[in-house]
């Protein structure tokens, strides 16, 4: 998990390096998580299986427990030692999105207040983005607009499903309404495959990080675009990690077949006909970050495909502390301008930082 030995991250590269998709909990939410994984109370394999094996014994689950905590001297340490400036911080998967509808609601506006306190420590190194709870779609838009507008964070996080249901469904449409409206955006975090879909992937140890997570919330994407949400919220902003969780590389098969399914009205008011191709929201109403792909092939081919004012720099920490991709991704062959773009400008611009 961590290369700490790693040296050669200069300190003075010609912009900042902000990454994005950084983790933190609370202890409180790892001792909800804990007795949840004791009580068996909630119907959710895919966070017993997540959080069975983070709140376990292994080295790598105590390190991470240790670390992700912090939101002070060890954490600053950790990014000193990588040369990361700032890091955009939310709270960890699942969230509150596990638990019932009240205490997801009471829990995220506590957890927004720790965090906005764990900023204005260290400003400079810190931005935040609300936690909401879906369950509770009218109150998690109010949280997100006061989480903006009293607290100071830069959007919000939500972990794909929440209780096996997913965004494209109107009655959480009042959440993407007070995204628009305050200008920020809606960073939509992988979390472990729904009930529905989970056990193939459980069979093999594929439903986390390693997979499930990417077909979990590429799926959760496409039917937030296909339902239209964006032909009613053109301004919408969705950030996905992982470079986009797989979409850029289907483009153009998504654009063929999508225009098939609508053309012919094959599923109905399912699947409606939309004002733009599919692949025209992926690129207008999304942008993708690196966390978890520090690999140069599959960066260069978002930043053709995507453009340079879409693709932000992420690490994902702690999950993901490696040396060595930072310094993977200071040498990527893109300009002056783009590499600004990517590890500083971007995110300034979406985050409003
Ligand atoms: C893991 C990866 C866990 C990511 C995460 O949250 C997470 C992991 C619980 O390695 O199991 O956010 N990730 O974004 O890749
Ligand atoms: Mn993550």
């Amino acid at each position: 998990m961590v290369s700490s030995t790693v040296t050669g991250i200069g300190k003075v590269p010609g912009y900042r390096r902000i990454a994005t998709e950084e983790a933190w909990a609370p202890r409180e939410l790892i001792d909800l998580y804990r007795r949840e994984l004791a009580d068996k109370s909630i119907d959710d394999p895919g966070f017993h299986s997540l959080w069975g094996f983070f709140a376990g014994a292994s080295e790598r689950a105590n390190l991470l427990v240790d670390r992700i905590q912090d939101l002070g001297e060890k954490r600053l340490a950790d990014m000193d030692a990588t040369g990361i400036d700032m890091q955009i911080l939310s709270l960890t998967c699942p969230g509150v999105q596990l638990f019932d509808t009240a205490t997801a609601t009471a829990l995220a506006s506590r957890f927004n207040d720790e965090l906005a306190e764990g900023v204005l420590r260290n400003p400079t190194r810190f931005a935040g983005l609300a936690a909401i709870a879906p369950q509770d779609p009218q109150r998690a838009a109010q949280e997100l607009e006061r989480s903006v507008s009293k607290l100071g964070l830069k959007g919000a996080i939500i972990n794909s499903h929440t209780h096996g249901e997913y965004l494209d469904d109107p009655k959480f449409w009042d959440i993407f309404a007070a995204a628009e409206a305050l200008g920020v955006p809606i960073y939509l975090h992988p979390n472990t495959p729904s009930k529905a879909m989970i056990e193939p992937f459980l069979a093999r140890g594929l439903d986390g990080a390693v997979f499930g997570f990417s077909v979990e919330t590429s799926l959760h994407a496409l039917r937030i675009i296909v339902a239209g949400v964006f032909d009613r919220f053109p301004r919408l902003q969705i950030v996905l990690g992982h470079l986009g969780e797989s979409l850029p590389y289907w483009l153009s098969r998504l654009d063929y077949m999508h225009s098939i399914i609508t053309r012919t009205n094959r599923y109905g008011a399912a699947a409606p006909k939309l004002a733009k191709p599919l692949s025209a929201y992926l690129r207008e109403n999304f942008h993708y970050t690196t966390s978890g792909m520090g690999w140069t092939p599959p960066i260069m081919y978002v930043h053709q495909v995507m453009g340079a004012d879409r693709l932000l720099y992420a690490m994902d920490y702690p999950y993901q502390f490696v040396a060595e991709e930072v310094i993977e991704q200071d040498n990527l062959p893109l300009s002056a301008t783009d590499k600004h773009l990517f590890f500083q400008g971007n995110a300034e611009r979406l985050f409003s930082l």
